[in-house]
């Protein structure tokens, strides 16, 4: 990542802030095993920094962003056991900002900046109440009992603006991570065969991602055979498939933390049953009926409307349900999500479209008494006339489906 796209990104915070506001992002902390180090999104985004524990302030001063980074103070005896920590110099060649200084100084110079400040922006992610506070919680209470005049603030409306229009750089990020997906759910489809276990399809989606230089999926993979389909979100992965049964993938490689989210559903032997083939085709129509509509303008509530009123005739066709209230019996989600950092990334359920925007449409029949569930779900940016599916690549026709 070039440092002018971050130093880009900066600027724009600072359009959203004012003088005595000051914006204080924590990273993420190292986790035990068997969790894997998941650098915070907003911390990632402003700073391109992949270390645990270090801190970044922001400060509008006149026009201009100031930008200050706490990062930590390698020690030589420790650093024989856990290897080197990132120099100063290093940091400020990635992020691009020029004030480095250890963490051991944050205290001290947080307090100094917080005197002039009347508002603070803090990614506390407030979390369970009967958890223990975090490092950021703690700080919150600590900076509380000081300074009572500062009045706090969660982040996320502060850089909504920013990381809802994805920038080139990010929509390569986000392509690569849907292709590497797409690879996977490919092998999949050609290896899988009535009588294996899911979570053998989806080692076989790990497989291809790690191969493919991608280290892990942007959330925990959804391998749904027959019946389990029917439960939205499925992660146990752990039935037998079934000879007739039809899996469903909801899955996504994660590059440089920007998430694919992806949803295909086939027949493990080869072939639809005549009922698997009348449920996936009207589920097909409504993915590709909605995507076609998407352009800057459109809502992800008119997203919603629409598919309703396409399900619910399904559904009546598919001789479900007789009154078309009654939709929710067998589509019970939205349609539609903004992805980017985080899967289901910022930008709220109610937001109108505009381009640059990238975002879900993932229509969906579950049936459990039949032991169905089909969902199609494609990856589509906004553009300035209409869009682009940025996943039809990925194999989602019938003819594609079958042997
Ligand atoms: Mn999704």
């Amino acid at each position: 990542m070039n440092t002018k796209l971050l130093i880009g990104r900066r600027n724009k915070l600072a359009k959203g802030l004012d003088i005595a506001e000051i914006v204080i992002i924590f990273a993420s902390s190292m986790p035990d095993y068997p969790r894997y180090f998941l650098q915070d999104n907003n911390f990632l985004y402003f700073t391109g920094l992949d270390i645990p524990d270090a801190v970044v302030i922001f400060k509008k001063l006149k026009n201009k962003i100031y930008s200050e980074l706490f990062i930590e103070r390698g020690i030589p005896e420790r650093e024989v056991w856990e290897g080197k920590k990132l120099s100063r110099e290093k940091a400020k060649e990635i992020s691009g900002i020029d004030s480095i200084s250890y963490l051991d100084e944050f205290e001290r110079k947080i307090n100094l900046h917080l005197n002039g400040s009347k508002k603070c922006f803090v990614n506390t992610n407030s979390g369970d109440i009967s958890e223990p506070l975090n490092k950021k919680q703690v700080f919150v209470q600590k900076v509380r009992e000081r300074f009572s005049h500062i009045l706090f603030a969660d982040i996320s409306g502060l850089i909504r603006p920013c990381r809802t229009i994805k920038e080139k750089w990010e929509i390569s990020q986000i392509q690569k991570a849907i292709d590497i997906t797409g690879d996977g759910i490919k092998s999949i489809i050609e290896k899988a065969k009535p009588g294996m276990m899911e979570y053998e399809l989806e080692a076989i989606l790990q497989y291809e991602i790690t191969r493919n230089g991608l280290r892990h999926m942007g959330f925990k993979p959804i391998i749904a055979a027959g019946g389990n389909a029917a439960t939205l979100h499925y992660e146990a992965n752990n039935s037998r498939i079934g000879k007739d049964e039809m899996v469903l993938l909801d899955v996504g490689a994660a590059c440089n933390n920007y998430s694919a989210d992806i949803s295909r559903t086939f027949p493990v032997s080869g072939k639809f049953t005549k009922r698997q083939k009348a449920v996936y085709q009207e589920v097909l129509n409504v993915n590709k009926a909605i995507i076609k509509i998407v352009k800057p303008g459109v809502s992800l509530p008119d997203l919603n409307k629409k598919t309703v009123e396409l399900i619910s005739d399904a559904l009546v066709r598919l001789k479900l349900i007789k009154d078309k209230k009654d939709y929710q019996k067998y589509f019970m989600h939205n349609v539609s999500h903004h992805l980017g950092m985080d899967t289901h990334d910022v930008g709220g359920r109610d937001s109108v479209l505009k381009a640059g925007n990238v975002i879900t449409v993932e229509p969906g029949i579950y049936i459990p008494e039949e032991k169905i569930g089909v969902r199609i779900e494609d990856d589509i940016l906004v553009t300035k006339d209409g869009y682009k599916n940025l996943s039809k690549k990925i194999p989602k026709e019938i003819e594609e489906l079958e042997i």
